[in-house]
């Protein structure tokens, strides 16, 4: 369908054909009218800070351009999106991305050093962008950056905290941790959206319908609003660029004038202060579900706003609303997004008057789950009568979708009560809990876990009987993935001009199962020499960053052994520093002439524990307790080093990775749902010792067995395991028995403070099976010493590996998840397509 260009048309095809400008004249030009016009500067008065702005002010406005574009189109298009809802978008930084995408790095590099800076020192000016804890939070992010750059038409929706993730400390070995003011300066990467605001009502009371059972007017003063901030997601090697779409608390209408006039200052700005905190500061909970009221009032203002957007958008196509599942799909990041359905449902019932049975046909059509772990403890329940209490209508809803549930599934398995029990969304504990993930589930089409093995699991666990009642078809694997754009291109370019030179142009970036090229070239002995090069390079600037950051020297020509990640019992980096107080204990046993034979090593530990989870803090306390004795132990010199790199994030994930020969995922078998760094660290070239578990075991099907190291037991054995040890004191093998006497004797300290740690093990049940792994993990670590002294073999292992991920790109996740679950399509946006 054509239709009459207007005026308007007219003016937008001609901005649509305007390309970007590249030539270093006129970046000069806007990069001087930001610095000027909007932050009052001029160019002599221009500090690295200012640069960093105006340049960054100057990429957002190209990125706008074409944010336009993208949406405009996919409008125009009435193509189908997909709404990806995540409480958390771990996106770090932006700026150095956006130049990579508009290909306009070299011309910002030369414009900026004709004002006599350095790129990398401008980019370094930039904070991350933390909304995030850990791997789903960054899981989100390579999510929409793919969509972007596979030109799928899709949005992530997520809140906008004023304050992110904790910046931590180290003071005295402990973790401290400090707000992470990121909105103190401009944010080059939003742009506020004042007129997309929504009401979100919380508390009072319901008025039923007289003439519709099914219908309720919820009526309530407690009301704030939602206002958007749109996040711009770069697409790489294409015009179309992604949205990431904030909701912040909007506080201005509730300025109480009244009470202010009557002198009460407090009283007036009360409601203010009560709305901002729903959008203040996100939970540093990873893989835990402390149940705070005002975590579910956040999840609710959350879901509310989105649904209002998405609902007020596709009413603007005039196509009535049993066809929504045909232009959007929304896709639920874990449960904590899942009043969705239930507001979804509010929605259809209350505001479009549909009956229960139209309206839960659209939404299980519109809605799929994603489920990433099996952890107890980061299960999602919210008491009943906190539910009732906050969202009356939705507590309303849920009791509704579950009665009807229950009745389906009783006329099926008749008189099973044992079973309705089992499934029933609503927990009869005291207080009754609603469980999420089993919500999550009935209103959803499509349930997927996040690696073959973990998808396997929920199929075998919690999901066991929605299988049976359900059908397997509903139960399916999406395989996590990682974005090669900032997990290869941006942060290793050293590696990534190497593979660009095998393949022949960049094009790899956005279609990885090109760098199975890499493979013909495993034995040019100049290729091999360039890729050890490389990473030498990036083991250099990574010792120039523990430098900074620690005031530690380590010597880059030793084995850089990582483990980093958020800090969690079942990650188990309690095991990696027994590991290394043993390896001490050995080396201190060692005559100088024996121990001068060793091969050198760097003990690379990063990671936050959540505030209020004192275990994971402790074993902080211990990593740096031991690594200012080791360090400090002249005997011991650069054979061994232990690194605590304080306050993990993306950035320094970026200078971190690329940089590891081996990376430890070592966490029980059956606890790691998936795991997304150890695809990073592989795509980078290093090397995996890991249990055989989460994506360690789809990496170790793709690279071969003799590119990883493997240890410990299965995850079929772990419940046995536990079993024995709830009833049978663990045998800690002499090895680790050698370092439980090392820090009983007080060889890092105080031993008492860190007696809780052993008794963990020896005491309390050993639930995550560190007695029961350690022999073989050590013997893994002898393994990986003997292939790391034989160079050639190593260099072998690593382009080997490189060249077998193409699998682990989040591109091939996301085009997975577009034609099984979403049925969406790719829809390039190209200024001559515009249709008009
Ligand atoms: N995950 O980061 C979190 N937070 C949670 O609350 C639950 C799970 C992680 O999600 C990643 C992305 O799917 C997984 O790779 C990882 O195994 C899992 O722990």
């Amino acid at each position: 369908q054509t239709k009459t260009p207007t005026k308007v048309d007219n003016m937008f095809q001609n901005y649509s054909h305007s390309e970007i400008a590249r030539d270093t004249a006129t970046i000069k030009n806007s990069v001087i009218m930001h610095l000027t016009a909007t932050f009052l500067r001029t160019p002599t008065s221009m500090d690295s800070g200012h640069a960093y702005l105006a340049s960054a002010f100057s990429v957002r406005d190209r990125l706008l351009q074409r944010w336009n574009l993208t949406n405009e189109f996919h409008d125009r298009m009435k193509a189908k999106r997909v709404y990806y809802m995540s409480l958390e978008f771990l996106i770090g930084r932006t700026f150095d991305n956006a130049l990579l995408a508009l290909d306009l790095r070299k011309e910002y590099g030369q414009t900026l050093g004709e004002v006599g800076f350095r790129l990398e020192d401008i980019i370094d000016e930039e904070r991350d962008a933390a909304l995030g804890n850990g791997g789903l939070g960054r899981l989100a992010a390579c999510y929409v950056d793919s969509m972007a750059c596979s030109d799928y038409p899709g949005w992530g929706y997520g809140l906008r905290y004023k304050y992110g993730m904790f910046q931590q400390q180290i003071i005295n070995g402990y973790q401290v941790e400090v707000p992470d003011c990121w909105l103190d300066s401009p944010n080059p990467w939003e742009f506020p959206r004042p007129d997309v605001t929504y009401p979100v009502k919380f508390y009072g009371h319901l008025v039923r319908d007289p003439n519709n059972d099914d219908r309720y007017v919820w009526e309530s003063n407690v009301v704030y609003d939602a206002m958007a901030f749109d996040v711009p997601v770069p697409g790489y090697g294409t015009t179309n660029v992604g949205n990431i779409r904030l909701w912040s608390c909007k506080t201005n209408s509730l300025f109480d004038l009244n009470k202010f006039n009557s002198g009460d200052y407090g009283g007036a700005t009360g409601g203010q202060v009560a709305a901002q905190i729903l959008t203040d500061v996100l939970y540093p909970n990873d893989n835990t579900n402390d149940g705070k009221e005002l975590r579910l009032r956040q999840e609710y203002l959350f879901c509310s706003a989105t649904l209002q957007d998405i609902v007020a958008r596709f009413k603007k196509t005039g196509r009535p609303m049993s066809e929504l599942p045909e232009l959007a799909a929304i896709q639920l990041n874990d449960t904590h997004p899942t009043l969705g359905i239930p507001e979804m449902m509010r929605i259809l019932l209350d505001e479009e008057e549909m009956s229960w049975d139209d309206a839960w046909d659209v939404t299980t059509r519109t809605f799929a789950f994603t489920n990433h772990t099996i952890l107890p403890e980061a299960m999602e329940k919210w008491p009943v009568p906190m539910l009732d209490k906050i969202l009356p209508r939705h507590m309303g809803i849920i009791y509704k979708i579950n009665l009807y549930f229950l009745q389906a599934v009783e006329k099926r398995f008749p008189g099973d009560r044992d079973l309705l029990r089992r499934i029933s969304i609503i927990e009869e504990s005291n207080p009754q809990q609603v469980r999420m993930a089993f919500l999550a589930c009935v209103g959803s089409h499509k349930v997927n876990g996040v690696a073959a093995i973990h998808s396997d699991i929920i199929k075998q666990t919690i999901f066991k009987d929605f299988v049976r009642i359900q059908g397997e078809d509903k139960f399916i694997n999406k395989t996590n993935g990682v974005s090669p754009r900032r997990w290869m291109n941006e942060c290793n370019p050293d590696m990534s001009d190497l593979i660009t030179d095998v393949v022949g142009d960049r094009s790899w970036v956005n279609d990885l199962a090109k760098v199975k090229k890499l493979e013909e070239r495993v034995s040019d002995s100049d290729f091999r020499r360039r890729w050890w090069d490389a990473k030498q390079k990036n083991k250099q600037r990574l010792a120039e960053y523990i430098l900074t950051t620690t005031g530690i020297q380590v010597n880059p020509n030793a084995l850089f052994d990582v483990q980093v990640k958020r800090i969690h019992e079942y990650k188990r980096q309690l095991m990696n520093i027994l590991s290394v107080i043993y390896r001490y204990h050995c080396l201190k046993q060692m005559t100088p002439e024996v121990r001068a034979k060793e091969l050198h090593r760097v003990v690379i530990f990063a990671g936050k524990a959540a505030s209020g989870y004192w275990v994971a803090k402790q074993v902080i306390k211990l990593i740096n307790a031991v690594a200012e004795v080791v360090n400090a132990d002249e005997e011991i010199g650069d054979v061994l080093k232990v690194v605590f790199i304080p306050d993990y994030s993306v950035t320094a994930a970026e200078y971190i990775i690329p940089a590891s020969d081996i990376s430890q995922h070592i966490s029980t078998a059956g606890t790691e749902a998936s795991g997304t760094s150890n695809m990073k660290f592989v795509l980078n070239g290093g090397i995996i010792l890991g249990t055989v578990d989460g994506a360690n075991i789809e990496i170790g099907e793709e690279i071969g067995e003799e590119q990883i190291f493997f240890f410990g037991c299965l995850a079929h054995e772990v419940e046995d395991f536990r079993h024995y040890l709830r009833f049978n004191q663990p045998k800690p093998d002499d090895a680790l028995q050698t370092a439980f006497d090392m820090i009983q004797r007080n060889t890092f300290g105080d031993g008492a403070i860190f007696q809780p740690l052993i008794d963990s093990i020896v005491r309390g049940g050993d639930v995550y099976l560190l007695s029961v792994d350690f022999p073989s993990y050590i013997q893994a670590h002898n393994a990986v010493e003997d292939a790391y002294r034989n160079r050639e073999e190593w260099i072998t292992k690593s382009i080997l590996s490189v060249a077998r991920m193409s699998k682990f790109s989040s591109d091939r996740s996301i085009q997975e998840y577009a034609e099984e679950v979403w049925n969406i399509e790719p829809v390039r946006v190209t200024s001559c397509s515009m249709g008009i």
